[in-house]
């Protein structure tokens, strides 16, 4: 795709940037690695590895080894430009700045051993995580056994698949080599990700056999939870072309995301941690505040927007957002049904953080599609939307308005498998069959769903109220937008 006059982004290329354009303002050859991350997709290198580049100026003990699990990922775009790419702040101002922070690029399935001497070496003192919710292979909140990554990793340990398999076999050299643990970081937009990156760990640890290594990791492995924020779209060829327009280099793999920039951290790190703070993380004993917000404010009305939003006709959250109508739904969900169903702790301020929220849904300078956010329904509805019902049920308040995202999903998921459009959803066969099956109508259809245990748990597919509000919206959607 570069234009015959168009270089492509390297460390030699640098000088042909435009002005404006920030470059890494350190000796990247001087920075040592630091830190190896697992899954450095889009949202990785916007967030964390961003304020990695910034803490690089005065620290250079931290630059990132990057390791992909699945092919086909970035190494034949990021390992041309020695692993420069550019992030576009798409926002009220618009910049351009190159991320110098990734130091090396590996790939699970071909530098396992790099890999490993990353993990053991004692400067590496962070092991961070981007793999999404499906990655931890848990069946609610334990390591899920039946899972083929986790099968195959118990049967081969030396070459694992998961980034859990990763992380233990990780754990057990540095602990034979006499090297005090890393500190496991899930930097994933999940509920309580730390505890589910401990739980999966120790199950797998325990799935081992090894006693030793589940009690060596239970005393001295700290696993903090954190919450992430920037909304950050997936790259596409009219990025690419942007980015290369504006920076007058051709990068093959940019990011965009918008100014926003938020990363809490439980303040375990411990005294050899990098100093995140230093560059604009929060570190709080109450991390799970802010992270409830997030994923049911945020997260919850996103994946509202996705759902009712692709079913009403539009394909990006800032045209749903001009859809009075559905932009008046959501906000009346947050401010109603979510909000008091989340604590407060301090600097938490609900009703100008969904202003906040509900004008970054509006960000005109982004292109967020609502595919991209429809996607993994089956992982995320749960803790965006379910979890928010349950509290609302046992609080004796109506629900609603939160039974729309549920039935909107439904409606969705049977519209996708009619058309014959196949979900990207890690349960996407078994939704299509449910799809296929429907009829349209509650009482056939809505059995078919709520019996998907991955999704609903049997006390909530069998509380009456959550099943008529559900079925009720499902039938008549539109009449519940108002
Ligand atoms: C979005 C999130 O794709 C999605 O499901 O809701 O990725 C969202 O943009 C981020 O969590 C924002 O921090």
């Amino acid at each position: 795709m570069p234009t015959p006059k168009q270089a492509r982004l390297t460390p030699q290329t640098l000088g042909a940037l435009r002005a404006g354009v920030e470059t890494p303002a350190y000796d990247r050859s001087a920075t040592q690695v630091g830190i190896v991350h697992f899954g450095p997709g889009a949202f990785h290198r916007g967030h964390q590895a961003w304020y990695v580049d910034t803490l690089l100026k005065r620290d250079p003990r931290w630059a990132i080894c990057a390791a992909e699990l699945r092919p086909p990922g970035l190494a034949a775009a990021l390992i041309p430009q020695e692993r420069l790419y550019v992030v576009a702040e798409l926002d009220a101002q618009i910049r351009f700045r190159v991320i110098g922070s990734m130091k090396e690029y590996l790939l699970a399935s071909q530098d396992d051993d790099r890999i490993f001497a990353r993990l053991i070496q004692p400067q590496v003192k962070l092991v961070t995580l981007t793999i999404t919710e499906k990655g931890y292979c848990l069946a609610g909140d334990e390591l899920d056994l039946q899972h083929p990554d986790v099968i195959h990793d118990l049967a081969h340990p030396t070459t694992p698949r998961s980034a859990i398999g990763w992380v233990t076999e990780g754990l057990v050299r540095r602990r034979a080599e006499g090297v005090a643990p890393f500190v496991a970081i899930s930097c994933d937009n999940v509920v309580g990700n730390g505890h589910k990156f401990r739980s999966a760990v120790m199950g797998m640890a325990k799935a081992r056999g090894d006693k030793d290594l589940e009690s060596w990791i239970a005393g001295e492995v700290r696993f903090p939870c954190t919450m992430v924020d920037s909304i950050t779209p997936a790259t596409d060829d009219a990025l690419k072309q942007k980015v290369a327009e504006s920076v007058g280099l051709y990068d093959d793999s940019p990011v965009q995301r918008e100014a926003f920039l938020q990363w809490v951290i439980e303040d375990i790190l411990g005294p050899d941690a990098p100093d995140l703070a230093s560059v604009g993380a929060s570190l709080t004993n109450d991390v799970e505040a802010y992270e409830q917000a997030k994923i049911r404010l945020l997260n919850g009305a996103h994946s509202t927007l996705a759902y009712a939003g692709l079913l009403a006709g539009h394909t990006s959250v800032g045209e749903a957002m001009g859809d009075a109508r559905l932009a008046g739904f959501v906000a009346r969900m947050m401010r109603e049904d979510i909000t008091p169903t989340l604590r407060g702790t301090r600097g938490l301020e609900f009703e100008s953080y969904i202003n906040d929220i509900l004008q970054r849904f509006r960000n005109p300078a982004l292109t967020h599609r609502l595919y991209q956010i429809a996607s993994d329904g089956s992982q995320k509805l749960p803790y965006r939307i379910l979890g928010t019902i349950i509290d609302a049920l046992a609080a004796g308040r109506p629900i609603r308005r939160l039974a729309v995202p549920v039935a909107a999903w439904m409606t969705f998921v049977v519209r996708e498998a009619k058309e014959g459009r196949p979900l990207n959803d890690p349960l996407a066969k078994v939704l299509a069959d449910v799809g296929k099956g429907c009829v349209g109508k509650s009482g056939t259809d809505l059995p078919r769903f709520l019996a998907v245990r991955d999704v609903f748990s049997a006390d909530l597919a069998t509380e009456p109220k959550f099943v008529s509000a559900v079925g009720a919206a499902y039938e008549g959607l539109d009449a519940f937008l108002d």
